[in-house]
């Protein structure tokens, strides 16, 4: 028989990629990378925003690739990062720009929306961790500065949503993402009245929320005319977390899940929500998953961190246009190397007290110098300032690790469970510094991989509802016996 694709299309907030997934005779998947870019924000009316034109551009061009590989995908499944949204009109065009979370407009604006609503109610009722960029502080900050944006709109649409209606012409609301927004309630899983007025914005822009599994529909006609095919649109977990979590080979019910990209997302799948006061002041989450499962998990500021570092020594901005002051190195500098120069220096120095940032600090979600402000931290509590890369990037491996203990220990506190491994899958597992001092800093074993976990948990869903595997158990277990996972002792 004929070998059948599916197509994830993984977008982070660092680089997005189109993959196309199949399962070969011997009842393993294999995964092809069609398509990669870079997930670079523009500067639009004094705002950071996602640059959804050259997104949507790229979406096409991986299209068009597949064709040209003769590969056409059964369906196609879109997954972004969550939280950020755009506004349409009854006409279908945009309304205002596609403002990223790392934007300004929310500093303000957000305590200003907790003392007014109440915190612990809007936790209670929703589950989702507080953070200043959730999407109800979002249109908050929208409806105090271009009240006529709110208005002039006809529908909410988050991105993922926003590009299935560009390839599909249909506009859907997906579950998964929609609970990033601390806008539904967790427990009857739809849009909550109380957050709504919270977030200033009119009930009427949002959707009925619809499961990952459903098709949104097929390719529109003029997009058929340029990729040169059709397909059936599909709902994955849109939200990039909900997808990587699904793909997580774990061993037993006593791992913790770690999807290690831009963010750090450490935590556990649980039957239901837990909104308990112990649990939001931990500043644990409980997001919507694939058939109603809950993740229970910390955002933690993650590989933002190297990946802004990396950036500033690199000459380049996450923002193209801004900090364009910055002079660009002769030989571009990678993560390898970075992990290499902390591992330098862990050698040469052993013995050196290395520096500890609190790294979910919102002093570093956006700082104009990463490297300046991590300095800045670490004299401002008075210990040593990292000088070199070697022990700056030292400063951040230990105390984002650190931070991974910490944040396993309120997990266990807070589930009453003993956790006994980590489980980490995305971009950030090809780190093996970065797994070694996991491992070590937790006290437990750590297996890394898959490094795709995204694009195989997005082409799970796919993939489950065409009937290639029974169930979520059945391709979990197909997972287990196609990648490769590299276990990390402790010592
Ligand atoms: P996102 O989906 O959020 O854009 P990814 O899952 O693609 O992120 O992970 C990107 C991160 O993975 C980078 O910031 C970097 O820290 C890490 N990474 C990627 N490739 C490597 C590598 N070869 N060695 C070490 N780390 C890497
Ligand atoms: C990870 C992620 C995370 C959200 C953040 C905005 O990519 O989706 O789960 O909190 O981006």
């Amino acid at each position: 028989p004929q070998q059948r694709y599916y197509l994830a299309i993984d977008i982070g907030a660092s680089s997005g990629r189109h993959v196309l997934g199949s399962v070969n005779g011997n009842g393993v998947i294999e995964l092809e990378e069609v398509h990669r870019f870079d997930n670079v924000q523009v500067r639009r009316r004094g705002h950071d925003c996602w640059d959804i034109d050259m997104i949507w551009e790229n979406i096409l061009v991986g299209l068009e690739k597949c064709r040209k590989a003769g590969k056409i995908p059964e369906t196609i499944g879109i997954d972004t990062w969550g939280v950020d949204f755009v506004l349409v009109d009854a006409q279908g065009r945009l309304v205002g720009d596609a403002v990223a979370y790392r934007d300004a407009r929310t500093n303000d604006v957000a305590a200003d929306v907790d003392a007014g609503i109440g915190l612990e109610r809007l936790y209670r009722v929703t589950g989702i961790q507080r953070q200043a960029f959730n999407t109800v502080y979002q249109l908050a900050a929208l409806s105090r500065e271009h009240p006529e944006e709110l208005e002039a709109a006809d529908r909410f649409l988050m991105v993922p949503e926003y590009l299935n209606y560009l390839l599909t012409g249909h506009m859907v609301n997906e579950y998964t993402n929609a609970t990033t927004t601390n806008l539904v309630n967790a427990r009857t899983c739809t849009w909550d009245s109380f957050a709504l007025e919270a977030a200033e914005a009119p009930a009427r822009l949002f959707g009925e929320i619809a499961m990952p599994g459903t098709v949104v529909g097929g390719l529109a006609p003029e997009v058929q005319q340029r990729v040169g095919f059709d397909a059936r649109v599909m709902l994955p977990a849109t939200h990039d977390t909900g997808s990587a979590f699904l793909a997580v080979p774990a061993r037993d019910a006593q791992a913790v899940y770690l999807s290690s990209g831009t963010w750090s997302l450490l935590g556990v799948e649980h039957e239901g929500p837990i909104t308990s006061d112990a649990s939001r002041y931990q500043n644990f989450t409980n997001e919507g998953g694939y058939l109603k499962r809950f993740r229970f998990l910390k955002n933690i500021m993650g590989l933002w961190m190297i990946q802004s570092i990396r950036r500033e020594l690199n000459g380049v901005s996450y923002v193209s246009g801004k900090g364009a002051q910055l002079k660009r190195a002769a030989k571009e500098i990678g993560f390898g190397e970075l992990a290499d120069a902390a591992r330098a220096e862990q050698k040469l120095h052993p013995d050196a007290p290395v520096p500890h940032v609190n790294v979910n600090d919102d002093r570093f979600l956006a700082p104009a110098s990463m490297i300046e402000e991590i300095k800045a931290a670490c004299r401002e509590t008075g210990q040593p300032v990292p000088d070199t890369v070697g022990e700056l990037m030292r400063c951040v491996y230990e105390s984002l690790t650190g931070c991974y203990a910490d944040s396993i220990n309120e997990l266990s506190a807070l589930t009453g469970r003993t956790y006994t491994s980590i489980n980490i899958v995305g971009g950030g597992c090809q780190d093996t510094y970065l797994n070694e001092l996991t491992a070590r800093a937790c006290g437990i074993p750590v297996f890394a991989g898959p490094i795709e976990g995204t694009s195989l948990g997005n082409l799970m869903v796919q993939m489950i509802s065409d009937g290639v595997f029974a169930d979520l158990d059945e391709a979990r277990e197909a997972i287990r016996r196609s990648f490769d996972v590299v276990e990390y002792q402790p010592e």
